[in-house]
């Protein structure tokens, strides 16, 4: 027979301590809504372990029970992965006490964090040890490695780094039965049979439980630059990264496309904000890094971007000249997300492309949509140098935001159909969560999904890890 939820409640209770099991209202509630607001979940009780040992505990509890759990992280996923469903017999399995960075281990260049580490800590504790870990996400002062690593992130340095998934050289594992997994090795190469760590990646809490990972860093350049620049078209855009590459080759780490609308809510929500290049249909954002100094890198950019402008690609840029310059340029592009959820709901499109394949996406999208939905605003940034595109869409000017949010898919229906027509993905680093699982049926081959099915029911038979999320 099922044990009550209070007897889960008490188990649990007992492992980590009465404090750490919520149940209280006004406690639980910000671990039962996802941050852009569009799903709330009731849930048992959030309880927050404090070691791996108490994860396993917890894990073994449960799967006795039957009581389905949610991991969540930093609780930022942009499709409401983390969120439980509205039954309420699940717990919320809160990591964010695993929050100690184990060891940094300079001469082999990687370090051992807790799941529950923010990316912006581990960013920190690299860069005390004189090295780098160049994951970089605008969520990462609250973003968890266990949640980065759970929806293999991407973020503004792919281009160079590769997503999450490219960092992970160990993982440390609860599975579903409540056994733990101690795979921390810092290998860069093992070829000992399947890779079962890369199950665990991108698995968004289907399959068990991050507890902690051993992490590639790299060494810290000496220099960086960052530029905005104005291109006519999306066209162009795309030949400038061209250039860009050839120019600069590995010292671009970050090429971001911005479209007007999109720049000026940035600049609209950020205080003291003034737009860059005023007027500019579209402009990009350009990191680049090497060593020596930053004078010397700063010429060689501006060398590139005048050739650029020179041959017609671009039309203007600015370099900044300090660091000040620098932030204040990235932060017009990190606070598109905020600026956007501030001025009301959007249907968000997280997509990837061949590059080659993003003008001619963008031209039919916008025909298509616009013909359906006429005034629809188009709120398209996102990571060019990777195909990966934030093709959001805002209501028209004036009209009601939620009531547009129900045509979302019948907008998803034009604009995942054309991404697929394309060799696109419909999930290009935010992942599956609650929010895509159809459009995984729709798009996945019956193969992949039977493959994926059965990895589900070997490691988790129960459907107790995160029920409800990713397969269909
Ligand atoms: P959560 O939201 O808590 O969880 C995410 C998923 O992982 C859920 O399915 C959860 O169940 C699972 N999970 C969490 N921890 C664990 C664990 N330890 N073990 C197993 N499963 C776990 N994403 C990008 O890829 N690129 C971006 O540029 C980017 N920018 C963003 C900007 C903003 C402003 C915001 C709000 C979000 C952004 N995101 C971005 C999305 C989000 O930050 C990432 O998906 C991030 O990796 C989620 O981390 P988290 O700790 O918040 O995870
Ligand atoms: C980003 O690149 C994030 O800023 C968020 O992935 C994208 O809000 C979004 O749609
Ligand atoms: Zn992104």
């Amino acid at each position: 027979m099922a044990e009550s939820g209070a007897t889960v409640t008490a188990r649990l209770a007992a492992i980590v301590g009465p404090g750490h099991v919520l149940t209280a209202p006004a406690d639980v509630e910000p671990h039962l809504v996802d941050w852009r607001g569009r799903y709330h979940g009731r849930a048992l009780a959030v309880v927050r372990p404090g070691t791996r040992e108490e994860v396993a505990a917890v894990v073994r509890v449960c799967a006795e029970a039957g009581t389905s759990i949610v991991p969540q992280g930093g609780n930022t996923s942009m499709c409401g992965g983390a969120t439980p469903d509205t039954r309420g017999d699940a717990v919320v399995l809160l990591l964010t006490r695993l929050a100690s960075v184990r060891a940094v281990d300079v001469a082999n260049a990687t370090m051992t964090v807790e799941a529950g580490v923010t990316l912006a800590a581990a960013q920190a504790a690299a860069a005390a040890a004189g090295l780098r870990l160049p994951l970089s996400l605008a969520s990462e002062g609250s973003c968890t490695i266990g949640g980065n690593l759970s929806t293999n992130a991407g973020g503004t340095a792919v281009l160079r780094f590769g997503n999450a998934r490219a960092f992970v050289l160990g993982l440390e594992v609860v599975l579903a039965d409540g056994r733990r997994w101690d795979g921390l090795s810092g290998l860069r190469k093992d070829n000992t049979g399947y890779d079962v760590k890369q199950w665990f990646i991108g698995a968004e809490g289907t399959l068990g439980i991050i507890t902690a990972a051993v992490l590639k860093l790299y060494p810290r350049p000496s220099a960086a630059a960052t530029a905005m620049v104005r291109v006519a078209s999306v066209e162009r855009a795309v030949a400038l990264l061209a250039a860009l590459q050839q120019a600069l080759g590995d010292r671009l780490e970050g090429f971001e496309l911005i479209a007007a609308l999109a720049l000026a809510l940035a600049v609209r929500h950020t205080p003291g904000a003034v737009d860059p290049l005023p007027g500019a249909p579209w402009v990009v954002l350009v990191e680049a890094c090497d060593n020596g100094t930053d004078a010397e890198l700063a010429e060689r950019v501006n060398a590139a971007l005048a050739t650029a402008i020179e041959g017609g690609i671009a039309d203007d840029a600015v370099v900044a000249q300090t660091l000040a310059q620098r932030q204040a340029l990235w932060a017009l592009r990190e606070n598109i997300s905020e600026a956007q959820r501030r001025e009301g709901p959007n249907i968000k499109h997280d997509i990837s492309l061949p590059v080659s394949a993003v003008p001619a996406f963008i031209a039919e999208a916008h025909a298509a949509l616009t013909a359906v939905f006429p005034g629809v605003r188009f709120v398209t940034f996102g990571h060019l140098g990777d195909g990966n595109l934030h093709y959001n869409l805002s209501a028209p000017a004036g009209a009601d935001g939620r009531a547009f949010m129900d045509e979302a898919a019948r907008a998803n229906r034009i604009v995942h159909d054309l991404v697929h027509a394309h060799g696109g993905s419909v999930s290009a680093e935010h992942g599956i969560g609650q929010l895509k699982r159809g459009e995984l049926a729709r798009y996945k081959t019956a193969t992949e999904l039977d493959l994926m099915q059965k990895l589900k029911s070997a490691l988790d038979p129960a459907n107790l890890m995160n029920p409800g999320k990713v397969l269909p």
